[in-house]
Order: C-alpha cells, then sequence, then structure tokens
C-alpha cells in the first residue's frame, strides 16, 4: 500500500533489539548442524510452532536454548548480518544493539569471540548496505550483581566498542536497585546507561531507574502509564521509551495491538520509539511493527514521523550525526 511504502521509505533507527533474538529458525538449524549440537526439535516447523509465550519468563527459557547454537566468531557474524540486511530492507538505517555476553561466557564461548563476530558483521553491514550500528552489553538481571561485575571487567578491553551497557532478562524479583552500581561504574567508563523496565515490571521499578540509576533511555516503559506522576516525569524530561508492540502482543502484556498504549504514549508527549526486540520469536522485524500498530490502534503519517524522529533523537548518535539523519 502506499502507507506501507512512506512508512519504509522513512530512514528509521532501531533502539530495542536483542541480536539473539534475532536468530531465525532456519539459521538456528543450520548452526546446530554445523556445530554439532542437537536440538530438541527436528524441523524448523517445529521450532515455530514451540513459539508460543503466556509471558517473558516462557520465551526467555526458550530463548537462552536457541542461543545456545551460537558458537564461533562466524556464527555471531552471520548472525548478526542477517539481522541488519533484514533492517535495510525495512528502510531501518541506523541501529543500537543489544547482546547477552553472560549467556554465552556461562556456556564457554570467550567475550571476544562474541565481540569479534558482532563486530564484523557490523562493520561488514555499513559497508556492503550503509547501516550503522552500535553495541549495548547487557546484564541478565537473574544473575547475580557480581556476576555483573565480572562481565563488565571483560568487556574493558573493548570499551570503545561499546556504546553502552543495558540491563535485560527476567525482570519481576530483579529491580533496577540490585545494579546501581555496576551500572555506575559502567558510566564513569564512559558507557550510556539503559533498563528494561515496567516491562512487567511495575511503575517503581521505572522510578529506580530514573531516579537511582539515571538511565538515558527505558526500555519498554510500558507500565509507567499506571502511574501519572511517573507520566509526567517522563515527559518533561523528554525520556526516551523503546516501545516493542509485537513483543508486548506475544508475551501477553497487551491482550491485543488494538489496545496498545502506542498512540496514547505519543498523545502524553512521551519519546516512544518502535522497536521489534526479538524479531525472530515475536513474529515481525522493523517495518511490521510499524505497519502492524499503525493498522491496529490508526497512526497517521504525522504519527508515523514522530515515530522515526524519536528513534534517531533518542540514539547515542552524536548530535551532528543526528542533524544528518532525521
Ligand atoms: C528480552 Cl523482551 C525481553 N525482555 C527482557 N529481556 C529480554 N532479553 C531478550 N528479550
Ligand atoms: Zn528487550
Amino acid at each position: 500500500t502506499a502507507f506501507a511504502t512512506f512508512v519504509r521509505g522513512l530512514p528509521k533507527a532501531e533502539l530495542h533489539m536483542h541480536i539473539e533474538g534475532s536468530l531465525e529458525p532456519e539459521l538456528m538449524f543450520a548452526l546446530a548442524q554445523r556445530n554439532g549440537i542437537t536440538l530438541p526439535f527436528k524441523s524448523v516447523d517445529e521450532i515455530r510452532a514451540a513459539y508460543q509465550f503466556s509471558n517473558l519468563q516462557d520465551f526467555l527459557d526458550i530463548y537462552y536454548q536457541g542461543a545456545g547454537v551460537l558458537r564461533t566468531a562466524e556464527d555471531f557474524k552471520e548472525l548478526a548480518l542477517a539481522y541488519f540486511k533484514r533492517l535495510a530492507a525495512d528502510g531501518g538505517t541506523h541501529a543500537e544493539i543489544f547482546f547477552d555476553p553472560q549467556t554465552h561466557t556461562d556456556r564457554g564461548i570467550a567475550f571476544g569471540v562474541v565481540m569479534e563476530g558482532l563486530l564484523a558483521g557490523m562493520d561488514e553491514a555499513e559497508k556492503t548496505l550503509g547501516v550503522t550500528s552500535k553495541l549495548i552489553l547487557c546484564f541478565l538481571r537473574h544473575l547475580s550483581e557480581d556476576s555483573a561485575f565480572e562481565t563488565l571487567e571483560l568487556a574493558k578491553p573493548w570499551l570503545n566498542k561499546l556504546a553502552g551497557v543495558g540491563l535485560d532478562s527476567s525482570e519481576v524479583g530483579h529491580p533496577p536497585a540490585k545494579f546501581a552500581r555496576v551500572l555506575q561504574a559502567a558510566r564513569d567508563l564512559g558507557l550510556k546507561v539503559v533498563a528494561h523496565a515496567g516491562e512487567e515490571g511495575p511503575p517503581a521499578y521505572v522510578w529506580e531507574a530514573i531516579d537511582l540509576v539515571k538511565v538515558d533511555r527505558i526500555d519498554h516503559g510500558n507500565r509507567a502509564l499506571e502511574d501519572e506522576a511517573l507520566t509526567a516525569r517522563l515527559v518533561k524530561d523528554g525520556v526516551t521509551l523503546t516501545v516493542c508492540p509485537l513483543s508486548n502482543l506475544k508475551l501477553c502484556g497487551v491482550p491485543s495491538l488494538d489496545v496498545h498504549p502506542l498512540k496514547t504514549m505519543l498523545a502524553l508527549g512521551l519519546k516512544a520509539t518502535v522497536n521489534s526486540d526479538d524479531p525472530a520469536y515475536f513474529g515481525g522485524y522493523l517495518l511490521e511493527n510499524y505497519l502492524a500498530t499503525a493498522q491496529a490502534v490508526g497512526l497517521t503519517r504525522d504519527e508515523i514521523v514522530t515515530l522515526a524522529r524519536n528513534s534517531f533523537a533518542g540514539s547515542f548518535l552524536s548530535e551532528a550525526e543526528k542533524a544528518a539523519r532525521l
């Protein structure tokens, strides 16, 4: 349609995408074979059929299992390059991608192997697709603060290749406060700080993320809308929210896309963006998130432009780079 062509043609940045969550079943199968790993699935169709989740934890269990096929730098490079190709096809021109090093180091894959592979994919994407990207190291919040500090230590030789750190994995029971010290240590090293908050967790976790951790962006933030004072604060401070509509649908954060709060967020003056989160698991890449949400809640072209602008304004590109790309 003309609307889809318009949305595809708008330059867009993706600010919330876990690279391990872009592992398509086809590549998972191929890597399992190449690396001699036995998957508990007999076919690609069987893998897809298993992607039915009632909540975040259901998804995480299968997502960590899937990541187990990634072993070599070449595997990580192929994974990243496949994502950037999809992004470019969707009119994405910049991405700030999350990765979960603990998922790999805890099974004996060296931190440097992960970095070398992802960086090679990012390099090739810029050269061959013109897509720029940055890396955000996420600490798994279901693990300990000590483990996060050990991971930050492993990252120190790679600091100039990292834009920031984030917090992901199981939210409820693991508030931002648990990681306030390690996130501060990362900030002291010159890294940006983001955190998943208000995906399944209460508004109190979003308060902690802004007041205690002083994050540069909130990942998701949906449940902030339950707290009027919090919403007002996010508007006043112009905090970017990296919203992931199809993720919210698949993880049952919303019963249907028709009642997704994205349009309300924009109406309230929140700096919302649209993102795909774990596109291989949630059934759509960046453009599909824009289009499905636009269809369901009735976004105008002006609102789409606002979302695309917000994506660059909320990125970690320099002000000069932003000005050139908005
Ligand atoms: C995630 Cl959707 C989501 N939430 C929290 N942690 C994650 N890791 C990968 N996807
Ligand atoms: Zn996420």
